[in-house]
């Protein structure tokens, strides 16, 4: 075997990614909860300005409904406290349930939340509210990113609130249900200068089209896959699982690519292209690049997803 999960992810290693992402999340986490939600609100708002967020369909949405409800029912100190226990990523019931949702519904639930504190049903972050001075810098930093990378940060810090999931033992993820496949009529088929590579088009085709089970045995057993800003989620078991739990209806838009062989016959294919989220739909593209490590039989061994720096790293396929 020439190559490990952990050699893999150090292919085409000029590529710049959006380290900016991370760097902002880890300054976001030393603030307070009151500072934390409110820069999340502030940030929220202007965003809203100029790019229009989708509401959650209602079938995601009953998952967290309990919990929505509940939520509703409280008066507005109650209501504080569990948004900043949220924050604090504190032990209790509500913080243990978010932290079995997947990532879409953890939104949803805060989309929800959101509208219901601008419409008075729930505690509005304090009129007046003077964020800290860091909390000031983390949000002007966030002005400066582009809305792919301003949408990642969101999303990314919503995903970290609550519970630690990692200290809830055994559970099962509380996920949406999964769509069926789109019909044959309905799929498109990219195409991407550079690539001919019929694994590589599957994979973004199939994707696309929400078939899970047509992409999963594009892999090999023990492939992994990487998605930005997370470790490699290893084997064909967990890679179908995250297929399903976390990446319907996305839309990959690749747009070129690079392909040359590596050792002991793997190829090493690197593409890049913008992706489109459900929640944003076409008014936000994300600079996003694939780096495949295909093995003799054309099967992926490893697939790295990054964020890309900036758009001119649409252009940098160096090896
Ligand atoms: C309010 C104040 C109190 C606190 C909070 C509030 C609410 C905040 C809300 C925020 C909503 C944010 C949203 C963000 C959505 C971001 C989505 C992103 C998606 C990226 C997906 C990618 C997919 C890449 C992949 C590809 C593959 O090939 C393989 C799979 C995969 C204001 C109340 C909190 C409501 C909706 C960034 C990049 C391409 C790896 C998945
Ligand atoms: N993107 C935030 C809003 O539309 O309210
Ligand atoms: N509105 C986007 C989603 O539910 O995924
Ligand atoms: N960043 C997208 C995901 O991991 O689902």
């Amino acid at each position: 075997m020439p190559f490990t999960i952990d050699s893999a992810r150090g292919i085409f290693p000029n590529t710049l990614s959006a380290d900016a992402v991370p760097a902002t999340i880890a300054r976001f986490n030393q603030l307070s909860a009151e500072d934390q939600l409110a820069l999340i609100w502030f940030a929220y708002l202007e965003m809203g300005k100029t790019i229009t967020v989708a509401a959650p369909g209602a079938a995601n949405m009953v998952f967290a409904e309990g919990t929505m409800n509940a939520i509703r029912q409280m008066n507005f100190a109650e209501q504080t406290q569990v948004m900043c226990d949220l924050a604090n990523r504190a032990d209790t019931p509500i913080c243990r349930t978010y932290a079995t949702w997947t990532a879409n519904i953890k939104l949803g639930f805060w989309f929800q939340l959101g509208e219901w504190m601008e419409k008075g049903i729930v505690a509005p972050i304090p009129q007046g509210y003077q964020l800290s001075a860091n909390a000031a810098a983390v949000l002007q930093t966030i002005r400066t990113l582009d809305p792919g990378q301003q949408i990642t940060v969101l999303r990314n810090a919503v995903v970290d609130l609550g519970y630690d999931p990692g200290k809830l033992g055994e559970f099962n993820k509380v996920a949406e249900p999964v769509v069926a496949p789109q019909a044959a009529a309905q799929r498109t088929k990219v195409s991407i200068e550079g690539i001919t590579n019929q694994t590589v088009l599957d994979y973004m085709d199939n994707l696309n089209a929400n078939d899970f089970d047509v992409l999963i045995n594009l892999f090999t057993d023990d492939g992994a896959l990487q998605p930005p800003f997370q470790r490699p989620i290893v084997g064909r078991d967990a890679i179908y699982k995250f297929f399903r739990e976390e990446c319907q209806n996305l839309k990959l838009l690749p747009e070129r690519g690079v392909s040359e062989p590596t050792e002991d016959g793997f190829n090493q294919i690197k593409v890049t292209g913008k992706v489109q989220t459900p929640w944003f739909g076409a008014s936000v593209g994300m600079n996003m690049s694939w780096r495949f490590l295909l093995n003799p039989d054309g099967k992926i061994f490893f697939v790295a997803i990054d964020l890309l720096a900036s758009p001119k790293e649409l252009l940098n396929l160096m090896r």
